[in-house]
């Protein structure tokens, strides 16, 4: 079956506070696989381009200066549902409203600074993936564990 793929950030504030371990185990052990991963700091011209969609709120510039205020870890998860289920690991948007459980919940809590981003739908996971790898980044593999964890 073609496998689903979804891209998931690390932002500056995450990278800074070392969660990075943290936030990838929380991928890794839900049984989704790593396909690839880099550390980057995004140029503002760069997070305009990833946060295209949201350039009318009065919040865009801020969030582009955040974005592309110091490195950020990139990478792309693959599974069944990873991009809907990594939304939900992630949690909402504002932590003050994400669950207890999420990323966000445990780890995060001001909007501007909720440590992770993640695709929200098929599109833009693959919009996503694309503008942050190249083809020739993402690593096709067979993990011992897959066959074992159903996919
Ligand atoms: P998400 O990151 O959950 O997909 P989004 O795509 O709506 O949320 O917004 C992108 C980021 O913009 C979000 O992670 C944090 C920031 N943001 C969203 N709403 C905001 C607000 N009301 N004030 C400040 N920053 C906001
Ligand atoms: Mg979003």
């Amino acid at each position: 079956a073609e496998l689903e793929r979804t891209f998931i950030a690390i932002k500056p504030d995450g990278v800074q506070r070392g969660l990075i371990s943290e936030i990838i185990s929380r991928f890794e052990r839900k049984g989704f696989k790593l396909v690839a991963i880099k550390i980057v700091v995004p140029s503002k011209d760069f997070a305009q381009k990833h946060y295209h969609d949201l350039k009318t709120r009065p919040f865009f510039d801020g969030l582009c200066d955040f974005l592309s205020s110091g490195p950020v870890v990139a990478m792309v998860w693959e599974g069944e549902g990873v991009i809907k289920y990594g939304r939900k690991l992630i949690g909402a948007t504002d932590p003050q409203k994400s669950e207890p459980g999420t990323i966000r919940g445990d780890l995060a809590v001001v909007v501007g600074r909720n440590i992770i981003h993640g695709s929200d739908g098929p599109e833009t996971a693959k919009e996503e993936v694309n503008l942050w790898f190249k083809p020739e980044e993402l690593v096709n593999y067979t993990s011992n564990a897959e066959k074992i964890i159903g996919y």
